[in-house]
């Protein structure tokens, strides 16, 4: 799994050692994924291996040099990417566009890249793809966000056709808003803009999506759940919130 270090990545980890699954888990922050395998490591077994996910010939080495006894993955949850900025595309940041394009999109076809051909070898597997409702809507100032995200939807339907031969599954489960640490990544650090996202309504959390992503990889081999929305009940729509306040 991509972007374990934390929100939906960690909460994931969390709940898939729970449920006997053995964990590589990658992301940036070496510090984290040692401190989250340390805490898992009495329930499953974990592999960590950091890299950044822009950077393709680091991917492919990770994937490369994994021990044989993790060579064979039977689940790719490509989970790591962010937002970066929220505003007019004429006042965008083009480090900005370069990290939502490079992280979200690029990084997670590097990731499906180094692994799926495996799968394909064996005729076995599922890619989860973590979309979001910004990848089935386009609200102001998201721009460039959206269009990672639009076009991760359409890697998803991509791939399953693509896989379709081969017996792979493929899902997206696309939410909506999730309390992690995305905003304060928006945000860059603003912790007031961040926690107000959030504020006056109740939001999904990470083990909400983290359940999600245990229920589709759990399904029986002839059922792929090929794309979910999830929402908080208290939102109809990427600009429709119902706030107490
Ligand atoms: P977090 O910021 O909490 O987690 C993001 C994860 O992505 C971190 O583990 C981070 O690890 C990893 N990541 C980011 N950049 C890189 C990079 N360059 N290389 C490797 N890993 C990277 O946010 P969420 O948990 O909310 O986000 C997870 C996914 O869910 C994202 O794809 C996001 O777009 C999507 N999503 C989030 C929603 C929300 O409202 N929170 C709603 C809809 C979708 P590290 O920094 O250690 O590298
Ligand atoms: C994260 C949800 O609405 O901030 O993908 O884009 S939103």
């Amino acid at each position: 799994m991509s972007g374990a270090t934390s929100g939906i990545g960690k909460a994931t980890a969390e709940l898939l050692a729970q449920n006997n699954f053995r964990l590589i888990l990658t992301g940036r922050r070496k510090d984290r994924l040692e401190a989250l395998s340390n805490t898992l490591s009495n329930q499953t077994e974990v592999y960590t291996t950091s890299f950044d996910i822009r950077d393709k010939e680091a991917v492919f080495k990770a994937i490369k040099e994994l021990p044989a006894e993790w060579k064979q993955i039977d689940v790719l949850i490509n989970n790591a990417g962010n937002a970066h900025g929220l505003g007019p595309i004429h006042e965008g940041n083009v480090e900005d566009w370069d990290a939502m394009i490079d992280i979200n999109v690029k990084g997670l076809l590097y990731l499906t890249k180094a692994i799926t051909p495996s799968m394909i070898e064996r005729e076995s597997g599922h890619v989860v793809n973590i979309g979001s409702i910004a990848g089935k809507e386009v609200y102001p100032n998201g721009n460039v966000y959206c269009a990672s995200k639009h076009a991760v939807d359409a890697i998803n339907n991509g791939m399953r056709m693509d896989f379709n031969p081969y017996g792979i599954k493929v899902t997206a489960i696309n939410p909506g808003l999730v309390e992690t640490e995305f905003s304060l990544v928006r945000f860059k650090g603003d912790e007031q803009r961040a926690d107000n996202v959030y504020k006056g309504f109740d939001a999904l959390q990470a083990a909400d999506i983290a359940d999600t992503i245990l229920y589709v990889v759990t399904r029986p081999a002839h059922v792929n759940i090929s794309d979910m929305v999830v929402f908080p009940t208290a939102q109809a729509a990427s600009t429709m919130v119902h706030k107490n306040n």
